[in-house]
């Protein structure tokens, strides 16, 4: 069970996780990016994007992934419905919560169910917010979504709190693949302070001061994609940040 994994491991220290995004590039590159994570203490790897994802190149980075480095979870992080692979150990089954769309609130999300069921994937639920960041981001632009002020920690809180309350298990804050700036520190600690559920934080983390940031400001989970994909040293750099 991933959900379990992750908890236990939460308790002792902070995570790391890798986005692969199988659009982005090929999947000797994705293999060879997780290599460098996993070498560097990366804790699971995520695998979607915003894009129109191949199925093909899905399965196929999955099952790459899971003969190279079969005790490392992988994640599905699914823009749709179409981003489910079976050969996952899990998905987050996210709901956009600030989305004007409830396409990316419910819909695809009952497009996915019964796939999710089939396939044997291990649902954890997880309460998605999507925050403003200095420029538009794919995500942001796709999504539909009421983007949220960064400098607003109460009302990112009562987002925060709904989403433990409809029993979610994780929270995850969004500033969007390549953001100009992360997620505030402001944000991130009054989250912390309010909410028990583990803290995802995603979008903009391009070195290890900022991770360290993060992480201090209560992140219990980082995720880095567009550093995987560019500057590599960078990304180990973060890894072994998180886990001092
Ligand atoms: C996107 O939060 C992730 O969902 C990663 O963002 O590509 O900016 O690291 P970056």
């Amino acid at each position: 069970m991933v959900l379990k994994e992750l908890t236990k491991k939460l308790r002792k220290e902070k995570l790391h996780f890798t986005l692969i995004d199988p659009d982005k590039q090929t999947i000797e590159k994705g293999i060879e990016l997780a290599k460098k994570s996993k070498e560097a203490g990366t804790d699971a790897f995520m695998v979607g994007g915003s894009s129109s994802t191949v199925i093909i190149n899905l399965d196929t980075l999955i099952k790459g992934l899971k003969s190279v480095f079969p005790e490392v979870p992988v994640i599905l992080f699914p823009y749709s419905h179409a981003g489910i692979s079976k050969y996952a150990d899990a998905i987050f089954f996210m709901s956009l919560l600030n989305s004007r769309n409830t396409n990316f609130i419910v819909e695809e999300q009952l497009k996915g169910a019964p796939l999710i069921k089939a396939y044997n994937l291990e649902p954890i639920s997880l309460g998605y917010l999507m925050f403003e960041s200095g420029n538009t981001c794919t995500s942001q632009f796709v999504s539909d979504a009421k983007l949220l002020p960064n400098n607003n920690p109460e009302l990112a809180v009562a987002y925060a709190l709904t989403a433990e309350y409809f029993g979610m298990k994780f929270i995850y804050l969004e500033a969007g693949s390549g953001a100009k700036y992360s997620i505030s520190n402001k944000v991130i600690s009054a989250i912390k302070n309010t909410v028990d559920i583990p803290i995802i934080v995603g979008g903009g983390i391009r070195d290890k001061e900022t991770a360290r940031e993060k992480v201090n400001a209560g992140a219990d989970i980082i995720v880095t994609g567009t550093v995987n994909e560019g500057n590599q040293s960078k990304m180990v750099e973060i890894i072994k940040e998180i886990k001092k």
